[in-house]
């Protein structure tokens, strides 16, 4: 049956805070704070468990093998070489943040009628830059079914793309065909922007996606964010604003022409039911801060919408008092579940950041990747006896730490019969 599978990414052993992300503010407070990778990945299989126990289908991605040798070797380096910024770009445990992996659009949305995936190129910042190789590879293991899926190349430099974080889709129900909008900050070529961090998403990117995955103009839109929602540090989206059927819910200066936007968004989908907060009631920068929109909204078996928060937004009292009096109200959200997702979050990645929403079957999909109870209990005792416990930033030149990371990695391959994974070499 076709569904929405959430595809989340396990956090890594590498998990660190190195500060790497510019205009991430979360990564830039925390940088040199000492991490937590066990408990990190545990905090990620957990919300995978509660969403499979609320009726959600779920996958998973593997964390990336780090440190990342084949990269470094591309820039005539290695591991015990390179100056320690440049190995802590190669150790970045960043592709459990999923909604960044690729852009999907769903077979009822194409030309051909097969589900289309784009592989983000995550160029703009280096430590992500590096990641689509081993997406790539994983998303072909996935999605093998070239009957069912076409899986892409990713854009070519310069046009910088981030993936589902700057995607939306708003449909009746998931399986029928959808609007699919997508947003960027930067406008295109010559533009740098103006504010003072980088627009990771090019508009040149996202009309590069649209076409080559055959969708209907008449059913796609492409909407720039607002600089000053960069500006005050919501360096994707899905920091501002999140979709879900028939549902937008974004604040008030989440988009640059916020009534151009929604005036399309009517004409090209009716039934949307627009969400707002306004900037009166929780500001951005409480938005950002208590990552809000950064929620998973999901349809639950019973047909009710409930949102998928991080803990941080239950300990913002405005952030609190809006939402309860959302869900007790007449509205389509019905239900707010928490979940403590701190080591994530504190690298500015919430509980939308760690997933990738595919709509698809998912016996279409190789099942080594698709979640089940027992597969998570191995996965969570496996990383228990495996994963660091802590890492600081200059663990991260310990030839120890290398070796402990690539053996954790390479024993969870294993433990998911993933043995190509384990060898493959980008
Ligand atoms: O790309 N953080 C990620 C967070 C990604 C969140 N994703 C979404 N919003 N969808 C990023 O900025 C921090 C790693 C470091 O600084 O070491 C980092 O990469």
């Amino acid at each position: 049956m076709v569904t929405e599978i959430n595809f989340d990414g396990i956090v890594g052993p590498s998990h660190n805070y190195a500060g790497l992300s510019l205009g991430n503010l979360a990564s830039t407070r925390n940088y040199g704070k000492v991490s937590e990778p066990r408990a990190a990945a545990l905090q990620g299989l957990a919300k995978i468990r509660a969403n499979l126990e609320r009726g959600v289908a779920q996958g998973f991605f593997l964390p990336h093998r780090r440190p990342d040798t084949c990269w470094l070797q591309q820039l005539g380096t290695t591991v015990e070489a390179a100056e320690p910024r440049l190995r802590a770009n190669a150790m970045s445990a960043s592709a459990m943040w999923a909604a960044n992996a690729a852009t999907v659009s769903p077979a009822a949305d194409t030309a051909d009628g097969r589900c289309h995936l784009t592989v983000a190129n995550l160029m703009t910042m280096p430590h992500r830059s590096h990641e689509w190789r081993e997406t790539l590879f994983q998303l072909r293991l996935a999605f093998a079914d070239t009957e069912r899926f076409a899986v892409h190349a990713p854009i070519p430099a310069p046009f910088g793309d981030e993936g589902a974080a700057n995607h939306m889709r708003l449909c009746t129900r998931h399986d029928a065909p959808g609007v699919e909008v997508f947003v960027y900050g930067h406008t295109g070529a010559g533009d740098l922007g103006t504010g003072p961090y980088p627009a990771r998403q090019h508009r040149e990117a996202s009309a590069a996606i649209a076409r080559r995955h055959g969708l209907d103009p008449e059913r796609t839109i492409l909407v720039r964010q607002s600089e000053e929602a960069i500006a005050s540090g919501a360096f994707h989206n899905d920091v501002v604003a999140v979709a879900n059927e028939r549902v937008l819910f974004a604040h008030e200066n989440a988009f640059a022409n916020r009534e151009g936007f929604y005036g399309e968004l009517r004409a090209k989908f009716p039934e949307v039911e627009i969400i707002e907060i306004p900037a009166s009631e929780i500001s951005l920068f409480d938005a950002i801060q208590s990552y809000l929109f950064n929620a998973q909204l999901i349809t639950q078996p019973s047909g009710e919408m409930a949102l998928i928060l991080p803990t941080e937004a239950r300990e913002s009292p405005s952030v609190w008092t809006w939402l309860e009096r959302l869900v007790s109200g007449n509205g389509p959200i019905r239900q707010l579940f928490v979940h403590d997702l701190r080591e994530s979050m504190a690298n500015g990645g919430g509980p939308a950041c760690l997933r990738l929403r595919v709509v698809a079957d998912p016996a279409t999909v190789d099942p080594r990747f698709i979640a089940t109870t027992d597969k998570l209990d191995r996965i969570e005792a496996l990383v228990a006896r495996l994963w660091p416990e802590q890492l600081s930033v200059d663990d991260l030149s310990e030839p120890a730490i290398w070796a402990q990371c690539l053996a954790a990695r390479a024993a969870l391959c294993r433990e998911l019969e993933l043995p190509e994974l384990d060898q493959a070499r980008y």
